[in-house]
Formats: structure tokens, C-alpha cells, sequence
């Protein structure tokens, strides 16, 4: 058995979990935050059958969008009369971020 843990946009998280589900997955969604964008994301917690991994990871793959975001870098440490122009930087975001992990063990009571 594995469980796959998926970090995905906010905006993608329904629409996978809908589809998921629809195909017999069991799925936990938990509200996450990034710690490069400080923005809201979730991580989608699924266990299942190694031999269902792979239609998973198409799933995923089909529901997740990668988006292209504009940040402003974290400011300097300035002296006193400094002054800082932030230049915004892009960055790709998503589609998803796939960790899948094997299961010692798993109880269902
Ligand atoms: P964030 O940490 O907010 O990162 C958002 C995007 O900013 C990343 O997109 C990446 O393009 C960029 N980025 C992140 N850290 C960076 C750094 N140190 N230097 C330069 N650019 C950086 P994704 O790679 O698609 O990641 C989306 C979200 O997935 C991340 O949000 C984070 O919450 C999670 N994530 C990605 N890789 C991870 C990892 N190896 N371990 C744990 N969480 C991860
Ligand atoms: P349980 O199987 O007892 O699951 C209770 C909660 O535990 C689930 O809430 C989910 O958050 C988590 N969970 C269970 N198995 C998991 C797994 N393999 N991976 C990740 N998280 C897992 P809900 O998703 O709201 O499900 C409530 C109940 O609805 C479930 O109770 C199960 O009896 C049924 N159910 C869930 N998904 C189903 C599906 N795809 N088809 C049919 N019945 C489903």
C-alpha cells in the first residue's frame, strides 16, 4: 500500500478530490500553507493500492494546472536613508507536488 501526498493549488483541490473520489479513492484534504509564497494551498493525503498509483498520478495530473505568479521578494536589511525598489520575480507554480510513500501499516477499525 502507498499513500500519496499531493500539495495543489486551492483552486484545483475540489475538482481533484471530486475526481478521486468519483473513481473509488479515499481521500483526506487538509489546507496548507507554502513557505515560499506564504499563500494558501492544499495537501491531499490518499492511501491506496500500489497497483492504483498510477491512475492516480493521471488524475492528479489531469485536474492540477500549473499557473506562472508574480512575487515580490522578501526586502534587504536596510541602513537609515536606504531605499529598496522591489522587483517582482516569476515563479511556476503547480500543476502538483507528488510525494508517494509506502505504508508500514495500515488499520481500519
Ligand atoms: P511555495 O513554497 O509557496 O512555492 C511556490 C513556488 O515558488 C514553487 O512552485 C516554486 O516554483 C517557487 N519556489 C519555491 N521555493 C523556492 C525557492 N527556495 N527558490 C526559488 N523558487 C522557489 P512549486 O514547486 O510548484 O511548489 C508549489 C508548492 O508545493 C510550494 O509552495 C510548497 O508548498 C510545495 N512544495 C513544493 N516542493 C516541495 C518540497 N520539496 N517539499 C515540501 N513542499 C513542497
Ligand atoms: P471511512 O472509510 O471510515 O473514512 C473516514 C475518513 O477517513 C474519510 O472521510 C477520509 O477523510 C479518511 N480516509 C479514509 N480512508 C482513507 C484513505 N485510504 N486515504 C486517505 N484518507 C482516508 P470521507 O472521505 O468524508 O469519507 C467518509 C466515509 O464515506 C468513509 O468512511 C467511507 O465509508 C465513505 N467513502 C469515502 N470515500 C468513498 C468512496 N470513494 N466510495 C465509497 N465510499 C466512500
Amino acid at each position: 500500500m502507498k499513500l500519496i501526498m499531493s500539495i495543489v493549488n486551492s483552486d484545483d483541490a475540489g475538482r481533484l478530490v471530486d475526481a478521486l473520489t468519483s473513481a473509488g479513492y479515499r481521500a483526506t484534504t487538509i489546507s496548507t500553507t507554502g513557505g515560499f509564497l506564504r499563500q494558501g494551498n492544499a495537501t491531499i493525503f490518499v492511501g491506496t493500492e500500489d497497483d492504483r498509483v498510477p491512475e492516480l498520478l493521471q488524475l492528479i495530473r489531469e485536474n492540477c494546472h500549473t499557473r506562472r505568479q508574480f512575487v515580490n521578494p522578501l526586502p534587504p536589511v536596510m541602513e537609515p536613508g536606504e531605499m529598496y525598489m522591489p522587483t517582482p520575480v516569476e515563479v511556476q507554480v503547480g500543476g502538483a507536488t507528488v510525494f508517494v510513500l509506502d505504508v508500514a501499516q495500515f488499520e481500519h477499525f
